[in-house]
């Protein structure tokens, strides 16, 4: 499709929809023509790629997250349609800009963050790399909250993200199942004597799914991404005459859980778990029946993968339908579940895993529990001949009256794998050490990895061109050939280059916080960036804390000659999280107070973004000169961020945790910031019972004057969460060690302030992050756990071009 052609369709398409001229149209109404025509043009394929997969009975792979952040969907969808240049330059013809007709799209919150995100850039690598892959979820009427600060303090709005509709999503009613909840069970002999489960009295819910294509970049590939949405079956409706019965229907698929590191044992999470599994692996097997083909081959033909446990009822749910549905025995139907399922886990915090209570899934999923409670007799029965009765009670199922899902998910898989080496390291020697002494065959790491499609090529024009320019174009396919780059690391040219892209890329930035919140930073500034979820663990208050002291620094030395500091933020915190809540109106007031002091010459100014999320993601990391990963180390799993912040240019400041370990060891020492203690370090203070926040507290000048101002008015509106952040830190004893890396942080900062005066110098270390990103590819990460863990092929045969 040329220009012509494709403003010809544009303007005749318009017209199909709204009955007016195009010209007359809103932005919204230029997006929704727009998306519907690209829709259009990648429909032959979509369909001819499933066909092709059914036709070459292609192994499959289905993704199963709780959560997808895939954000808006225009620019990559024209990305990996080869069509960006295309309707970019057709639109300008017609007197419309790409960049404002994108603002027509909402972004889809339907994620909480690290995880909900990682599946999005999985579900581009599956399709980019060919792979016959699709992801499977919940389609949620509300998507995570929308954050606003009022008075500094985090304010949850509902995210009606479908108000207006939603362009990319074909409702598939003829594909809908039924997903039954409580009731009771009986077990029945048939004519043969074969004992049959039978439902009594159960609630039946209408799974109806909702496709939004997956388009693979440059070849052809269009996979499916498959959202659940809760409904009362057709027919039915007389069952639920109240508004409340209806309610519960409704209720199911109404909104995402936005806890992202604590576990509540909540009915309602219960029935999204289950029903999105079991409606999932229902139309699996419904498509597996196309295939013809025995039960004993389903292994090699769909693999299952869970995020995390949320997804962990497909193993029983799995053996039920095999069962209960077509007949096979349980030693059958154990071994089909073992080699389908694969599981990732994705934190070693205690309080973020998933126990639910014994009556609770007895109640509401009766036969389910009923396999659940067999799985574990029979992992009992053999595993205590093998390893005796203390290591194998350490890891039944059922314990405490609650069901362990991870130990269920472990049990009823044949891979288990951890986000990056050191998280591995952790769950093999520490965390589920008496299940690695069990199966040590079934763990592996994974180490995480992002697009670069959505991550550099769309979010970061400026350095795509330069890229294209110096290189080539080959580092988009491949990206290890990034490394290309380090030829010209001292290449004058290039490296002015490179800063005249990022000075532009933080211009931008620069003119949404003026016109957004009316704050005035200069681009010529250090923009020193942390964008996470708000968590104790991630120490946002150590960030905090420097900004503090470099702020009583310049107080006592206005001449000084450190370079200006934009200190960036970007956080949610749970709507139950107090101390979390507690930590974001600190930042406010903190910048409150800095930014509108005259008589620190701009040195500091602090940028606290409303709302952070994917569309935010994409504006702040290509402005980013400093990527802050400052968990306390053997507390993030791995971390994103880091690796998108990595591949534009940023320099990471960091302790050795998650994989800024691995960006640490690809990079090289000289090109990174590293602080803080090793987790080594921290498994030994934390064995020998020796840290006293409080002796540091009395001891250390510098920490004592810091903390001093929590508390002492200094910062205005913080009296009451000043003293308790105060308590957590010296009363406490400093749950996450800040106090403990505070020296060494703050060394840290001073050597960035140095290198940065050296512009020539922070290029060229910019320019080594970048060459040395390709590794944290999802591309690669994708690659291995197809060729791993799903024993698939990248089969040529699924590229159509
Ligand atoms: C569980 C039960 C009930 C309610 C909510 C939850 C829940 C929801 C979301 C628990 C955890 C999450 C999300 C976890 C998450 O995002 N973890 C991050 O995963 C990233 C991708 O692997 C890693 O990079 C991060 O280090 C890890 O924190």
């Amino acid at each position: 499709m040329d220009v012509n052609q494709f403003k010809e369709r544009y303007v005749k398409k318009f017209e199909e929809m709204y009955a007016f001229d195009y010209k007359e149209g809103s932005i919204r109404e230029q997006f929704l023509t727009l998306g519907y025509l690209i829709k259009n043009m990648y429909a032959p394929e979509w369909r001819q790629t499933s066909d092709t997969y059914l036709e070459n009975k292609s192994k499959q792979v289905f993704y199963f997250s709780m959560e997808f952040l895939p954000g808006t969907m225009l620019k990559s969808n024209l990305l990996n349609l080869g069509l960006l240049d295309t309707v970019s330059d057709g639109l300008k013809e017609l007197g419309l800009n790409l960049d404002e007709v994108a603002t027509g799209e909402m972004d889809p919150a339907l994620g909480n963050g690290g995880l909900g995100r990682l599946a999005a850039c999985f579900m581009d690598s599956i399709a980019s790399n060919g792979l016959a892959g699709h992801g499977n979820g919940i389609r949620y009427q509300y998507g995570l909250f929308k954050q606003k600060f009022i008075d500094g303090n985090q304010i949850e709005l509902p995210e009606n993200w479908l108000r207006n509709g939603n362009v990319w999503e074909v409702r598939r009613e003829n594909k809908a199942v039924t997903v039954r909840f409580g009731g009771h069970v009986t077990l029945d002999e048939d004519e043969n004597g074969v004992k049959r489960p039978e439902y009594h009295n159960t609630m039946n819910i209408l799974a109806v799914p909702y496709d939004t294509a997956q388009v693979g970049y440059d070849n052809g590939v269009v996979n499916n991404l498959r959202l659940w949405s809760a409904e009362i079956p057709y027919g039915e409706e007389y069952l639920y005459p109240t508004d409340e019965a209806r309610d519960q229907v409704k209720q199911i698929t109404e909104y995402l859980y936005p806890d992202d590191s604590n576990y509540e044992g909540r009915m309602l999470r219960l029935k999204q778990e289950y029903f999105f599994s079991s409606a999932g692996v229902q139309s699996i097997i419904r498509y597996y029946k196309k295939m013809d083909l025995d039960w004993s081959f389903f292994p090699d033909k769909i693999a299952m993968h869970i995020n995390d446990t949320h997804p962990t009822l497909v193993i029983p749910e799995l053996m039920r339908i095999l069962m209960d549905e077509e007949g096979l025995s349980w030693e059958q139907a154990w071994e089909i579940t073992k080699k389908t399922v694969s599981y990732t886990n994705h934190t070693i915090l205690q309080e973020a895993l998933e126990r639910w209570p014994v009556d609770m899934i007895a109640q509401l999923l009766p036969r389910i529990y009923q396999i659940i409670v067999e799985i574990n007799r029979r992992h009992i029965e053999k595993k205590i001949p093998l390893y005796g009765e203390d290591l194998t009670y350490r890891t039944a199922i059922i314990d405490h009256g609650q069901i362990q899902m991870a130990n269920l998910a472990i049990i009823g898989s044949h891979s288990i794998n951890g986000v990056a080496k050191l998280h591995t390291d952790i769950l093999m020697n520490q965390t589920l050490h008496d299940f690695y002494l069990m199966y040590p065959n079934k763990f592996n790491n994974k180490t995480n990895g992002v697009t670069m499609r959505r991550w550099v090529q769309i979010s970061n024009p400026g350095l795509t061109a330069l890229l294209d320019d110096v290189i080539g174009t080959k580092w988009k396919k491949a990206p290890n050939e990034l490394v290309v780059l380090k030829a010209f690391a001292n290449d004058k040219d290039v490296l002015k280059r490179l800063d005249e892209v990022k000075l532009n890329n933080k211009k931008k930035f620069a003119k949404y916080v003026q016109e957004e919140m009316g704050i005035t930073i200069d681009p010529t500034a250090i923009f020193d960036v942390q964008i996470k979820r708000l968590h104790a663990y991630k120490r946002q208050l150590l960030n905090v804390l420097h900004i503090l002291d470099r702020y009583s620094f310049i107080k006592e030395n206005p001449n000084t000659d450190i370079p200006k500091r934009v200190f960036i933020f970007g956080a949610k915190a749970a709507p139950s999280y107090h101390y979390a809540k507690q930590i974001i109106k600190l930042i406010n007031e903190v910048a409150n107070m800095i930014n509108n002091d005259d008589s620190i010459n701009d040195l500091i100014k602090v940028v606290f973004v409303e709302n952070y999320g994917v569309s935010l993601a994409e504006l702040i990391i290509p402005a980013a000169d400093i990527s802050e990963q400052i968990s306390l180390a053997g507390k993030e799993a791995s971390g994103t961020s880091n690796m998108k912040l990595m591949a534009n240019g940023a320099l990471t400041l960091a302790t050795m945790d998650g994989a800024t370990v691995e960006i640490h060891d690809y990079v090289g020492k000289d090109y990174i910031y590293i602080f803080g203690m090793t987790n080594d370090e921290v498994q030994t203070l934390n064995e020998n019972r020796t840290y006293h926040s409080r002796h540091l507290y009395e001891t250390n000048p510098r920490i004592n004057k810091v903390l001093n101002m929590l508390v002492d008015g200094s910062i205005p509106n913080t009296e009451e969460i000043g003293q308790d952040i105060f308590d957590s830190l010296v009363k406490y004893n400093d749950e996450y060690y800040l106090l403990q890396d505070f020296d060494s942080y703050i060394e840290a900062h001073k050597r960035a302030d140095t290198d940065f005066k050296d512009r020539m110098k922070w290029n060229k270390k910019a320019l080594m992050n970048i060459a040395n990103a390709g590794p944290f590819s999802a591309d690669y990460t994708i690659h291995r756990y197809a060729d791993e863990i799903w024993k698939m092929k990248p089969g040529e045969e699924n590229i159509l071009l």
